[in-house]
């Protein structure tokens, strides 16, 4: 029988740095009904989906930055999601800034979680390559994602969920091949990215113009690779002046587009997606096992802790 994920890629518009969550949560809800009337079976949202990208400012009030990460999962703000999903039997992947309080120290991580259709979550991904500096430069739009999160502390894990095998990862971990293919030696069928990239931050002219280029490219040489959905999920518009380059997307095991959002606004894409397409991939051309010494991959993992490729366990 056919294994296959009817995913809803939920692309969000500009978020206001002064929107409430009640604001943004409302926007999320009627995306999920109306995936929900799809038939989805899981809808993805993008990476920091409850706030606008506030590491574009040098914030040096604590309680104002504070007051951009969660501190529970679901909170009283969230919680409508989590209890909206497991009435209609929908799952969802969501971005959000996660505070964690650890032996009396405030630790922060840019964080997705992935949801059942039953409401519970299923597992958590921190974000681990952290684009832009720590120290505030003059330059309107710098990254400073380095300043506001820790690099993530839980590798690139893969669930059993959705009768698949699932992965995360967030905006700037989708440009490093390490990314998707820690993943895919896991045996990874679908991967849920968030992303929130800005055009313009005054990069050379080149750079900026081949930015689209570049976004669809590192994502579907992901897919491709590694025989697996990738499914793409931007903040786009034009949000507090920096415009987000959008373009969100659901790739196939093939590296194909097969799907793409058509506005920079609130837009919902659906594909149902069937998991046994990376199949012949995984059996021929990137059949790992035999075309490429595992012993040597197997080395890496026990150095960096990640789970051993499925062939050498
Ligand atoms: N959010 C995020 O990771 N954005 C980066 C932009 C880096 S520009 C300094 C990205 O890779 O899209």
């Amino acid at each position: 029988m056919a294994r296959t994920i009817t995913v809803g890629a939920a692309q969000l518009g500009p978020i206001a740095r002064h929107d409430t969550r009640r604001q943004t949560v409302s926007r999320l809800l009627e995306l999920m009904r109306e995936a929900h009337g799809f038939r989805c079976d899981l809808i993805a949202y993008p990476e920091l989906a409850l706030t606008t990208f506030f590491p574009r400012w040098p914030i040096e009030d604590e309680a104002e930055l504070d007051s951009f990460y969660e501190t529970e999962m679901p909170g009283p703000e969230t919680r409508p999601l989590f209890e909206e999903a497991a009435r209609r039997g929908i799952g969802f992947s969501l971005g959000f800034a996660e505070l964690v309080i650890e032996n009396g120290r405030k630790r922060r991580f840019n964080s997705s979680i992935l949801v059942d259709k039953t409401g519970r979550i299923v597992g958590k991904y921190r974000k681990v390559h952290l684009p832009g500096h720590s120290d505030v430069m003059d330059r309107p739009g710098q990254h400073l994602e380095k300043r506001f999160f820790e690099v993530g502390d839980l590798g690139f894990p893969v669930w059993r969920a959705f009768g698949g095998i699932l992965g995360m990862c967030i905006c700037n971990d989708r440009r490093w091949p390490e990314t998707y293919r820690v993943m895919g030696l896991q045996g990874v069928e679908m991967v849920l990215l968030g992303y929130n990239s800005p055009i313009g931050l005054g990069d050379p002219f080149e750079l900026d113009a081949l930015e689209p280029f570049h976004n669809h490219l590192v994502m579907q040489s992901g897919a491709y690779q590694n025989a697996t959905w990738v499914v793409g999920v931007a903040k786009a518009g034009l949000e507090e002046g920096f415009n987000m380059i959008g373009q969100t997307c659901i790739i196939a095991p093939s590296g194909e587009i097969v799907a793409q959002c058509a506005t920079m606004g609130d837009e919902l894409i659906v594909r149902k997606c069937d998991l046994d397409m990376g199949a012949p991939y995984r059996a021929d051309i990137f059949n790992f096992a035999y075309h490429r010494r595992i012993e040597h991959y197997k080395l890496i993992t026990e150095r960096t802790g990640a789970i051993p490729p499925l062939e050498t366990t």
